[in-house]
């Protein structure tokens, strides 16, 4: 497994990024903590519909966002909020589609990020036919997909691997492997030893990395995008790493793990190194910390109000999307819905 960054802070060799650099990502993965916290919040509020928190699992997706262009694709979960942030998606959309608001789910014209999917696996694949667009159009990006452990289970997993590897598409598969589907622990999802090492039966390069380690994952990114771009196909990354809470706001997760195993991996949170590695550097003060999280809070109460401040659809939206014409039943379920809401 490639560690740059112990959790102590010590780094293995050179540092791979440059301290203003390091500083830059620090601050991501505050703002994306902070909004975390705060959607987690929100949802205990009543103000969101479900949500899956990433605590955890910063390091993972700013870091590995990071390296991308702006113009590359990036095809994630309903977990990755963080690194779909990174990529240009707002805030204000990623909120709004944790409400419930169809809006959220799309992104403005200039951003190349697809919304989010909760089928698990089924995005993967999506990730494979922009990659094929690319090369068809003879355009320079590439494109990245996030999914979990548990997603590897899923026949789509295989197609997409396969197509990819077969076709030399420009694709990262980026794997958190969080160490849960809901659940069920990653020892129960597959006998592979690791998920890494499936890429070799799809002949591809495999990499696991420490998850919670920004500069590994950093690394083993920007590599992984580079022989996209260079046309020398996909790779396979496995960031290990751990979801610190719940699954999603509707899970208690007291009845499948320990107390004594959560508290193992808090001393492996993905900040804390970063910060003592820049405290080290004198790249650091508890008052640069303060003013951070000051401005992250600012910015994502800002962006709560803009979600919650669109105008409402109504219940009748629902019922617009799919058909010219809408079949009885639904014509039946649209009068009960408005009736539910008084009109
Ligand atoms: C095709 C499909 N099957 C089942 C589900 C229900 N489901 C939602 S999340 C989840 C677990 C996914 O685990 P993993 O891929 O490890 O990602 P994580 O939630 O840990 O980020 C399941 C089974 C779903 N959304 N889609």
């Amino acid at each position: 497994m490639l560690q740059l960054l112990t959790p102590s802070g010590d780094v293995l060799g050179e540092p791979p990024l440059s301290v203003d650099l390091t500083r830059r990502l620090y601050r991501a993965m505050v703002y994306v903590r902070t909004f975390d916290r705060k959607c987690a919040a929100l949802q205990k509020q009543g103000r969101l519909a479900t949500y899956a928190p990433f605590e955890g699992q910063e390091a993972a997706q700013v870091g590995s966002a990071a390296p991308l262009d702006p113009e590359d694709w990036m095809v994630a979960s309903y977990r990755d909020a963080a690194a779909m942030w990174m990529q240009g998606y707002p805030w204000e959309l990623l909120i709004a589609w944790r409400t419930g608001d169809e809006r959220g789910g799309r992104p403005p014209e200039h951003v190349s990020v697809l919304p989010p999917s909760i089928t698990v696996g089924g995005h993967m694949l999506h990730a494979v036919g922009l990659a094929w667009s690319a090369r068809h159009f003879g355009e320079e990006r590439i494109a990245i997909t996030y999914f979990g452990d548990g997603a590897t289970s899923e026949g789509d997993f295989h197609e997409a691997m396969n197509l990819a590897a077969v076709y030399g598409l420009g694709v990262v598969f980026f794997c958190q492997n969080n160490q849960y589907a809901i659940s069920m622990p990653r020892t129960a999802q597959t006998r592979s030893e690791t998920i890494a090492e499936k890429a070799i039966a799809y002949g591809m390069p495999g990499v696991q990395v420490d998850g919670n380690d920004l500069f590994a994952v950093f690394t083993a990114t920007a590599e992984a995008i580079d022989r996209a771009r260079a046309g020398d196909g996909p790779t396979l990354i496995e960031a290990v790493t751990y979801r610190l809470g719940p699954h999603t706001t509707s899970d208690d997760p007291s009845r499948y793990r320990e107390e004594s195993e959560v508290e193992q991996w808090r001393r492996r949170d993905p900040l804390e190194r970063v910060r003592i590695f820049l405290s080290e550097r004198d790249a650091w003060t508890p008052e640069w910390q303060e003013r951070l999280e000051t401005e992250a809070s600012t910015e994502i109460e800002r962006a709560v109000e803009l979600a919650e401040g669109m105008d409402g659809l109504g219940p009748a939206r629902i019922f617009e999307a799919m058909f010219d014409e809408l079949p009885p039943h639904l014509v039946d379920q649209r009068a009960e819905a408005l009736r539910s809401v008084g009109q």
